[in-house]
């Protein structure tokens, strides 16, 4: 093991005296107003967590990277950290020039010093990095569709840290977590990495590695960004204060690392091994399918479950971090304890939930039992997801104009307020053009705008607890997507695809308008002179044609309550 782990880390934070000067130096710069994603890598850059990294990369270590795992000199740096902006933000910065970073609030947060400004293949990126360019991969979705197509690199000068409100005596830099195993006595060091909450078998094979490697425990899960979907950090947190207790206190501790992850699979655990490592770690746990994005878009693994392992142990040494291996442990009912899968005797009994059947319990309100779970994690869960059906929820309605989107949304809001519990708010296409948008047009870019705002105001009522029917046209199915993962952190998106033929939408033509756009009279009207994509997997697919509004609605009352979001 590299003898500096235990010594203090080069961070990229000015002195006090020369940030304050900068500070003020740093208001008449062009500024970029990072992202969260931004805000998380800029964190790890500014306290040694992305050590040796100086900065966001510039192109040729961008290149090594993406096609090397390797900076410019050969160092082992398995992902991608750049700094994507706009056209029109790049168009007016050049190298040799530095830039303010601010916060989302506007708090200054570093100057990077350009030294690289460059247009990425993305695709290239996607494959290189992450092994398919398939937006069924979230960091590839986030590539495409959420990042700047232009990078800028350079070297940082740190101002001050990002503000957290939230659990600051659980988060440590780099250095503070060194100094604190410096201060114990602490010297082999087995990190877990983790995004989810912690139960009976997660306690077990961590005790079991760290005991096997004869070293202390930190727990260090990700609270900065992870899968979409993921349950957030406030409830994981408690989750894990709740199992705490579990574990001797005077051998393992708890810290919270701000780390955005990409769901990189293989490249992705070499990255947090040496995280590890600049956290001061020895040993890091790495199982099967680490930091998986799950299927991808034929419905397959991105990754073999065991390449994160095989790409680990290949780069070890270089890592400065021990691979400990991940052992599943099951629980077995006639021992009334925890074994590794692989040691339990033939004819043995083994019980394990897994995590789709823990949520589809948390969600109809069942039993969990204490074998699985202890009490304080699963009061925690039960806290933040009560039963589906009291949860708040989102119908999506989308198909073209005149399809009868608004027509069966109609009729879903009536039947939704005549069985109560919850309330219904309807953001009916023409109504959100008249309150929300009435200054947007049809161009792609408001179309968009439209549409993002109908799922801000949509994922809100979702985290209230209320309905929130929606029945714009939406034709962009990556908009529709952006906003299925908005409101997924609160509730369920229901897409129903109102599947109306263009033909029919033609001879129904209610309002007139199929006849203008045909005459050219409306432009960039949608299936005539504009796309429409159809969504691929709707919850619900609706043909209209030959069929009542009522038989229509009813389809949809029935997924809903499949889906456990309505009760019989
Ligand atoms: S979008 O694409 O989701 O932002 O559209 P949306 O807000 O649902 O607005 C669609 C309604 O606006 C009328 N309209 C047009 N639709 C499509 N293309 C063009 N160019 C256009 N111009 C006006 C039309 O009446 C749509 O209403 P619905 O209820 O869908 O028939």
């Amino acid at each position: 093991m590299p003898a500096n782990v235990f010594g203090p880390l080069p961070e990229l934070y000015a002195s006090p005296e020369s940030a304050a000067r900068l500070k003020l130096e740093a208001g008449g710069l062009p500024s970029w107003d990072l992202t969260p994603r931004q805000v998380c890598d800029l964190e790890l850059l500014m306290n040694g967590g992305f050590s040796p990294l100086g900065g966001f990369l510039g192109e040729a270590d961008y290149n090594g990277v993406v096609e090397e795992m390797r900076l410019a000199d050969g160092t082992l740096w398995p992902m991608p950290v750049t700094l994507d902006v706009s056209q029109a933000f790049a168009d007016k910065v050049a190298p040799g020039g530095d830039i303010a970073l601010r916060d989302p609030e506007g708090v200054i947060l570093a100057i990077l010093s350009i030294s690289d400004k460059w247009t990425p293949d993305k695709a290239r990126e996607a494959e290189k990095v992450f092994g398919a360019d398939d937006i069924a991969h979230p960091a590839v979705n986030y590539l495409h569709h959420k990042a700047g197509p232009v990078y800028l690199g350079g070297a940082i000068t740190g101002i001050q840290q990002p503000v957290h409100y939230d659990f600051k005596a659980r988060r440590d830099t780099p250095n503070e977590l060194r100094a604190f195993f410096r201060k114990l006595g602490w010297r082999r060091i087995v990190a877990f990495q983790t995004r989810n909450p912690l139960h009976r078998a997660h306690q077990e094979l961590t005790f079991r590695a760290a005991r096997e490697a004869q070293a202390n425990l930190l727990i260090h899960p990700v609270v900065g960004m992870t899968k979409p979907g993921d349950i957030d950090h406030f409830t994981r947190v408690r989750c894990y204060e709740a199992v705490l207790d579990q574990y001797p206190a005077s051998t393992t501790a708890l810290s919270l690392l701000n780390l955005a992850m990409r769901m990189g699979g293989p490249r992705e655990a070499v990255w947090h091994g040496i995280i590890r490592r600049n956290h001061g770690c020895t040993h890091m746990i790495v199982g099967r399918d680490h930091a998986g994005p799950g299927k991808n878009s034929q419905g397959k693994n991105f990754y073999g479950p065991y390449d994160a392992q095989d790409l680990f142990r290949k780069h070890q040494d270089e890592i400065g971090v021990e691979m400990v291996d991940f052992k599943q442990m099951v629980y077995v009912q006639e021992k009334a304890q925890y074994e590794p899968r692989d040691e339990v005797a033939a004819g043995q009994t083994i019980l394990d939930i897994s995590g789709t059947e823990l949520r589809r319990r948390l969600r109809e309100g069942l039993d969990i039992p204490e074998w699985f779970s202890f009490p304080g994690v699963v009061a925690e869960l039960r806290r933040t997801s009560p039963p589906r059906a009291r949860q708040g929820f989102t119908l999506f309605f989308t198909g073209l104009s005149g399809s009868g989107k608004s027509t069966v949304a109609n009729a879903l809001m009536i039947k939704l307020m005549e069985m109560g519990g919850r309330p219904v708010t309807l953001l009916d296409g023409d109504l959100v053009r008249k309150h929300l948008s009435s200054e947007l047009g049809f161009s792609k870019e408001h179309r968009d705008i439209n549409i993002r705002r109908i799922g801000y105001v949509a994922s809100e009522i979702t985290k209230n607890g209320g309905i929130a029917i929606c029945a714009p046209i939406a034709p962009y199915a990556a908009t529709r997507r952006a906003v299925r993962e908005e409101i997924e952190q609160f509730g369920a998106f229901v897409e129903v695809h109102v599947a109306t033929s263009l033909e029919e939408c033609e001879k129904r033509d209610r309002k007139g308008l199929y006849k203008l756009a045909r005459e050219g009279k409306i432009k960039e009207f949608t299936g005539i002179s504009d796309p429409y994509d159809v969504p691929e997997a709707p919850e619900v697919r609706l043909d209209t044609e030959g069929f009542d509004v009522d038989y229509c609605a009813q389809q949809v009352i029935l997924k809903l309550e499949n889906m456990g979001l309505i009760r019989a």
